[in-house]
């Protein structure tokens, strides 16, 4: 049976990152539906070792802790669950729904408020058929990113100021609908259904970036564990992980 949803929130002013410090009380046994939101990250981290930026109080920044009976190859549904959470959160807040980029991006108009870091957390059970994973989160609220980034905020896209912990519950609501999803294969099915439904990356040619090449093709599917399918010169080829560019403008 899938336990309850009570997820607890713990504030920090400042911390380097909420997903280094939750990734090491995970590995001390914080239970699932531990939540660590900061006012400031001083190591404020993206995905591949980039940085997240933020000013003070300009965001959200936060990491959920969740322990979900899935296999390792499946975690990526987590992102996908937190990413979904977040757009239906974003269109509550400000009744404008944004788009999901391949694999973590939130964005409106073409531009990036939000994204995704999830990790493993180390095993401190070996044979446990759950697996821990800190899924943070940074939502631009006030600020609209880094100069180089071209990134947007809420306020900048939707014309509204959000104020932080009410769009945190928000948050958390519909991570709850979401997160017993990842138990069970019918479960994980149904997130992916949801997924493909509203995946802006869909349908479009796309620029895969990976780490020491780049491809161009057309996004066609979203296998089993979330990764992408890209048709490149007639055949399909899968990305588990990388950055995709729309080549086309995102309306
Ligand atoms: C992500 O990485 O999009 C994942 C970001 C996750 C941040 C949250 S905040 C709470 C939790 N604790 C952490 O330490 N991290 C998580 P990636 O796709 O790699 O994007 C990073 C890139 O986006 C950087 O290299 C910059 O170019 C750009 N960037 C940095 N700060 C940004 C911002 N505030 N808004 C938009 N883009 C930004």
């Amino acid at each position: 049976m899938a336990e309850p949803w009570n997820p607890t929130i713990h504030h920090f002013e400042s911390l380097g990152s909420t997903n280094t410090s939750l990734v090491a009380d995970a590995t001390n046994g914080a239970p699932a539906g531990t939540v660590y939101v900061a006012d400031f990250q001083t190591a404020g981290r993206g995905r591949r070792d980039r940085t997240w930026e933020a000013p003070p109080k300009s965001s959200l920044l936060c990491s959920v802790l969740l322990r979900p009976t899935i296999s390792l190859a499946e975690a990526h549904l987590a992102t996908i669950a937190m990413a979904l959470a977040a757009q239906t959160a974003v269109e509550r807040a400000t009744t404008k729904a944004p788009l999901l980029k391949w694999p973590n991006d939130l964005l409106f108009d073409g531009a990036k408020f939000g994204g995704i870091l999830a990790e493993v957390v180390p095993q401190s059970s070996p044979g446990s058929q759950q697996v821990a994973l800190v899924v943070g989160i940074g939502i631009n609220l006030t600020f609209s990113g880094p100069p180089e980034s071209e990134a947007t905020s809420l306020e900048k896209a939707t014309g509204r100021i959000i104020e932080r912990d009410a769009f945190l519950h928000l948050l958390l609501e519909e991570l709850g609908n979401r997160q017993s999803l990842l138990n069970n294969q019918s479960g994980r099915t149904t997130l992916l259904a949801e997924y493909k439904g509203v995946l802006s990356t869909l349908g479009r040619e796309v620029r895969v970036e990976l780490a020491d090449t780049s491809l161009v093709g057309q996004a066609s599917t979203i296998g089993a564990s979330g990764e992408l399918g890209v048709e490149v010169d007639g055949e399909l080829l899968w990305f588990h992980a990388g950055d995709v560019v729309h080549l086309r403008p995102t309306t």
